[in-house]
């Protein structure tokens, strides 16, 4: 159903001579803002939020450009949010814009120089600013990077800030977004302008199924289905993602002084209801790792004997652990691969096309690929996942 929608409006929109962002005006008014925190993982969570969020307002999204760091320089850099995914999919959902498209044809009607306001929830203190030297209260909305060279990409400045506390972004469990529509009327606030995303990380339990509206582009699914055809074996395949770089041995030490961590709710439940947090599901060793691999592959085999798995997908930001993999799994014939190149979009959307995927619990960018084949139907597990103890008991338990 959703792709014929999808499908129909394209047709339609391609006979009117217009991409359907509605060119109009929106009388409720958009929202934009900066996807200012983490890399694409913490953006992708922060971007079905705001989602949920403009959908629950009945204002235009903005679709930000997404925010990309590159080794050795100081600015980031603002890709196109359409270069990654379609956006007319997620028009079945709701009113969608790109920020480039706002930006030229939209903004000096809708958003002149002079209404230019940033919105944060109160008083940011600036980069520059002494601690005890007040100015006046001000969102700093451009101080520092990514905040700067976010808005200049589009030239965009600020007049003034508006500091929404104590309103919030959970839609779901109040009257928020009523008292949203009542504070900040479209007449007056054509356009909220986000410091950070309205929206909660990790991404709100309510808000994970948007990500059916998140749709690669056909240039990386075919890319995708390129690489499984000719650079895979031919048959069943495991992707795996190995989060193991050195920024992520840092993060890991958090977990001995929390609950939850990063995206780990996709496994241990919103509110812990399926386990606490510790360390192996965090880091992993190399046994352990090709331990697990092996026993899945096993069972894959016991239940699925006619796709037999001939080879793993690996992607990782730092250690791919390819000769380790393909030494341990000779035996049972299989190979492992990866990507020539390091091209985290391209890893995600074979990780997203595998049969069966091994993902980090803790990593929201595991967590894209999770959500993606949840909604698909497509099988995923986790790294040490459940506890090798608590396993152990589920065995015995069932051999009782
Ligand atoms: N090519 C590639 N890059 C990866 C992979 N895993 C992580 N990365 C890079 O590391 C970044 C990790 O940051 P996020 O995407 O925000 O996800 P996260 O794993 O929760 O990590 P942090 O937010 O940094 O704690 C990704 O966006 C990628 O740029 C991978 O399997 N392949
Ligand atoms: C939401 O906004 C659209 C477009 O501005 C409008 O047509 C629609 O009636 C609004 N819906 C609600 C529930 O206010
Ligand atoms: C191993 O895999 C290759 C390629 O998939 C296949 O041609 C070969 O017959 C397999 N050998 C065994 C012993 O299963």
């Amino acid at each position: 159903m959703q792709r014929y929608n999808s499908f129909f409006l394209f047709v339609f929109c391609a006979l009117i001579n217009t991409d359907c962002t509605g060119l109009d005006r929106d009388p409720n008014g958009y929202i934009t803002y900066c996807p200012c925190m983490g890399r694409f993982g913490n953006q992708a969570d922060h971007f079905l939020g705001s989602l949920a969020f403009a959908h629950a307002i009945n204002r235009t999204l903005i679709l930000p450009p997404w925010v990309e760091y590159r080794k050795g320089e100081m600015r980031s850099y603002q890709v196109p949010f359409d270069t990654y995914f379609d956006v007319v999919p997620l028009h079945d959902y709701h009113r969608v814009i790109t920020m480039s498209e706002f930006m030229s044809t939209l903004a000096p009607d809708v958003w002149p120089t002079e209404k230019r306001v940033s919105f944060c929830y109160m008083e940011r203190t600036s980069l520059g600013q002494a601690k005890n030297a007040p100015g006046i209260p001000d969102c700093h909305a451009k101080d520092g990077n990514p905040f700067g060279p976010f808005w200049d990409t589009y030239g965009i400045n600020f007049i003034a800030s508006e500091f929404y506390g104590p309103l919030h972004f959970d839609v779901h469990h109040s009257s928020m977004a009523t008292k949203w529509k009542t504070k900040y009327s479209a007449n007056s606030w054509p356009v909220l302008a986000f410091t950070g995303a309205p929206a909660s990380f990790p991404v709100q339990l309510e808000n994970r199924g948007l990500q059916r509206y998140l749709q690669w582009t056909p240039s990386y699914l075919d890319a995708a289905h390129k690489f499984i055809r000719e650079k895979l074996p031919r048959g069943a395949f495991v992707g795996i993602h190995l989060r193991n770089g050195i920024d992520w041995v840092r993060a890991c030490e958090h977990v001995k002084d929390s609950q939850q961590l990063f995206a780990s709710p996709q496994c241990l439940g919103y509110k812990n209801e399926r386990g606490i947090l510790y360390p192996e599901l965090c880091m992993q060793t190399k046994e352990g790792i090709v331990r697990q691999l092996k026993r899945t592959i096993k069972n894959i085999r016991q239940l699925y004997p006619k796709n037999q798995i001939k080879s793993i997908f690996v992607a990782s930001d730092a250690n791919h652990m390819i000769d380790d993999l393909n030494s341990a799994l000779s035996r049972m014939n299989i190979t492992a691969h990866k990507l020539p190149e390091n091209d985290p979009y391209l890893d995600l959307t074979i990780l997203g096309q595998s049969n069966h995927f091994i993902g980090n619990c803790i990593s929201s960018y595991s967590a894209f690929v999770k959500r993606e084949r949840d909604y698909r139907g497509f099988p995923s597990y986790f790294w040490a996942y459940p506890k090798e103890k608590d396993r152990q008991s589920t065995k015995v338990h069932e051999e009782l």
